[in-house]
């Protein structure tokens, strides 16, 4: 009786592996790769990595959560990356079982807080002050698709560290927010990550940042980019959670947009068709029973190979 009861744990603890969800596995800095751990093997990470490790690839839930920061219990990392103003960042999210990314609605944005005199591997980000270098949200030409998508068809997505940047170590904070459960208060799904940088001199005036915000306390569970009621519909005039972005971006100080070039500018009330994820519908999310797997696999009763 007992060991049938455990089978069937076990057994369904397995289907949602396909559904899990996932991590930074790396970035690539002007090409340069650095992969990231898996937070499965979070208490025995087996590469050195200037991602900080978070616990779980489970998402970070409620706007106020202090895992908003750089993700859950994330660890610094033992490396420094370096960049420079004006170098590309290429982020590449995985699903928990080196799957493609599971999820394509909702928005992807990128912070930087300075880690003053100290290098990132030893800056505790509570109370870093962020800014907003890139947001990207729905594809202008089909306000039904978004940029987040690239990350489920297994492309990565690519920012540019602003050439205004003053030089120095910085932390990059590349976020998704995945939207699919947002019709209700809660049921965003946050995926905050954290990179070490030391960013070099670049050649453009270095400007010192506005619009600086702490994370968590940019956002709450009720901003209209955070609960979308209409995210099926889809949305118009997206609005982004947080902070407008920094002067840094442009350091002329003129407004900025979006860097998807304004979503505004395509809307059509024509296309109406449905984009929920094809891979974690919304009435079964199996968040419990993956953490339960994730749990076991942490204490490896399960093989690694299982997976
Ligand atoms: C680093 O900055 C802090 C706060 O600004 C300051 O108290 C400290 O003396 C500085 N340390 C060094 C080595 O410059
Ligand atoms: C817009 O994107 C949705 C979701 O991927 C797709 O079903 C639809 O066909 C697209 N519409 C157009 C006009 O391309
Ligand atoms: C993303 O990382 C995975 C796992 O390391 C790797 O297989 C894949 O090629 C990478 N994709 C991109 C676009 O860098
Ligand atoms: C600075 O500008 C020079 C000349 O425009 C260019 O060759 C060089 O690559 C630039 N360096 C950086 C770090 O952008
Ligand atoms: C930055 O400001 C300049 C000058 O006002 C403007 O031409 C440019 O379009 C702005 N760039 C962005 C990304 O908004
Ligand atoms: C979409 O529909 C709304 C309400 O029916 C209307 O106010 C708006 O002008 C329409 N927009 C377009 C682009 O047709
Ligand atoms: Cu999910």
């Amino acid at each position: 009786m007992k060991s049938t009861v455990i089978f069937f744990a076990l057994a369904a603890s397995l289907v949602p592996s396909v559904l899990s969800h996932g991590f930074l596995a790396s970035v690539a800095i002007d090409g340069k790769v650095y992969k990231g751990n898996n937070p499965d093997f979070f208490a025995n990470p087996s590469l050195e990595s200037p991602i900080r490790l978070v616990d779980t690839i489970e998402p970070v839930k409620g706007a106020t959560n202090l895992a908003v920061n750089c993700g859950s219990n994330a660890q610094a990392g033992k490396l420094i990356a370096d960049a420079n103003p004006g170098s590309n960042v290429a982020f590449n999210w995985s699903g928990g079982s080196s799957e493609h990314w599971p999820h394509n609605i909702g928005p992807v944005l990128t912070y930087l807080a300075t880690c003053g005199n100290v290098t990132c591997d030893k800056f505790d980000p509570t109370n870093a002050q962020w800014f907003k270098i890139d947001e990207v949200g729905q594809k202008p030409e089909n306000l039904s698709e978004w940029f987040q998508k690239n990350l489920f068809l297994g492309q990565s997505l690519t920012v540019t560290i602003p050439k205004a940047t003053v030089p120095g170590n910085y932390l990059i904070r590349h976020e998704i927010i995945a939207l699919h459960n947002s019709e209700a208060p809660g049921g965003a799904e946050f995926y905050p990550s954290c990179t070490q940088l030391r960013i070099g001199q670049g050649n453009g005036t270095a400007v010192s940042p506005s619009r600086t915000v702490l994370l968590p306390g940019a956002y709450s569970d009720t901003d209209p980019g955070i609960l979308v009621p209409t995210i099926f519909n889809p949305v118009q005039n997206y609005q982004f959670p947080g902070p407008g972005i920094s002067n840094v971006v442009n350091a002329t100080g003129s407004a900025v947009t979006n860097s998807n070039g304004a979503a505004s500018s395509t809307t059509s009330n024509s296309t109406t068709s449905s984009t929920k994820s094809p891979s974690c519908k919304r009435s079964v999310h199996p968040r419990r029973v993956s953490r339960v797997m994730a749990d076991r696999r942490a204490k490896r009763q399960i093989p690694a190979w299982f997976f």
